[in-house]
């Protein structure tokens, strides 16, 4: 009696993964069709619902009566809608908007105007330059998108050498905002010993001190976003980011470096 119960249940769970999904999970919840976990690895994260810029984009959506229920994030206005049939019903209007001061993507975004130390190179394999890929084998450098600055064998006689690779930010002024922050996405593949990442932010001028972002040992690999929170008695704030590496099978990417406040 015990084993046939044991062989019904196991089938019972059986059937209810197959028609249930979970994604970063292989146990969703027994009363949802959809489970989203919100780790991944050793992060975390969290569900994004389709956005749109605009209404506009939004009544492009073309919803019917069929469609109630339907859910959209409105950028420009900061609200969560939900589609009652005959129109758009906001859910909830966001009291905090973030406002970008400075934003450098090396793409569509280029804002944020920035000067190099050595200049930019790109040659035989050696890359301090913004581009959209480093080359076969870099696979890794994946958290950036569209161009960024790469780094590959920096120490070379094609412009570079055993020297910190750094890119200066200009000054932004952030006294018209609150919780000022500055980020950026970095991406380092297999960094040695010797291979480093560091950063300074200047606040009206004045350095902070350098900060070891990455410290590079035995094939090290990182990727991330940094988050910097800017003090509310500041009024012009820039950053600075030094590489230094050389050859093996190391390379790195960085990207979306911006300023932003409420
Ligand atoms: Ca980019
Ligand atoms: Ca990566
Ligand atoms: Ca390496
Ligand atoms: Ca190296």
């Amino acid at each position: 009696m015990k084993r046939i119960y044991v062989v019904i249940v196991t089938l019972f769970i059986s059937n209810v993964n197959v028609s249930q999904v979970g994604i970063g999970t292989t146990n969703p919840s027994h009363a949802a069709m959809l489970e989203v976990s919100a780790i991944s690895g050793t992060d975390y994260k969290g569900l994004m619902p389709p956005r749109v810029a605009t209404q506009t984009e939004r009544d492009a959506i073309n919803a019917t009566s069929i469609d109630s229920g339907l859910l959209v994030f409105v950028e420009n206005t900061g609200t969560f809608e939900i589609w009652n049939g005959i129109f758009w019903e906001t859910i909830y209007t966001l009291s905090t908007q973030a406002q970008t001061l400075a934003f450098q993507d090396f793409d569509t975004n280029l804002s944020w105007n920035y000067t190099v130390t050595p200049a930019f190179y790109n040659t035989a394999g050696d890359i301090w330059d913004t581009v959209a890929s480093l080359g076969s084998g870099t696979s890794a450098i994946d958290l950036v998108s569209g161009y960024f600055l790469g780094c590959r064998d920096l120490n070379n006689p094609n412009g570079g050498g055993n020297i910190f690779h750094e890119i200066a930010f200009v000054n932004v002024a952030v006294s018209g905002v609150v919780n000022a922050r500055i980020a950026f996405d970095y991406d380092v593949f297999e960094f040695d010993n010797g291979d480093d990442v560091r950063y300074e932010l200047f606040y009206d001028d004045v350095g902070q001190g350098q900060v070891v972002l990455i410290n590079g040992a035995g094939d090290y690999s990182e990727e991330g976003t940094l988050i910097l929170n800017i003090p509310g008695s500041v009024t012009n704030v820039r950053l600075t980011l030094g590489i230094i590496q050389n050859g093996d099978a190391d390379f790195a990417g960085f990207d979306n470096f911006r300023v932003y406040g409420q």
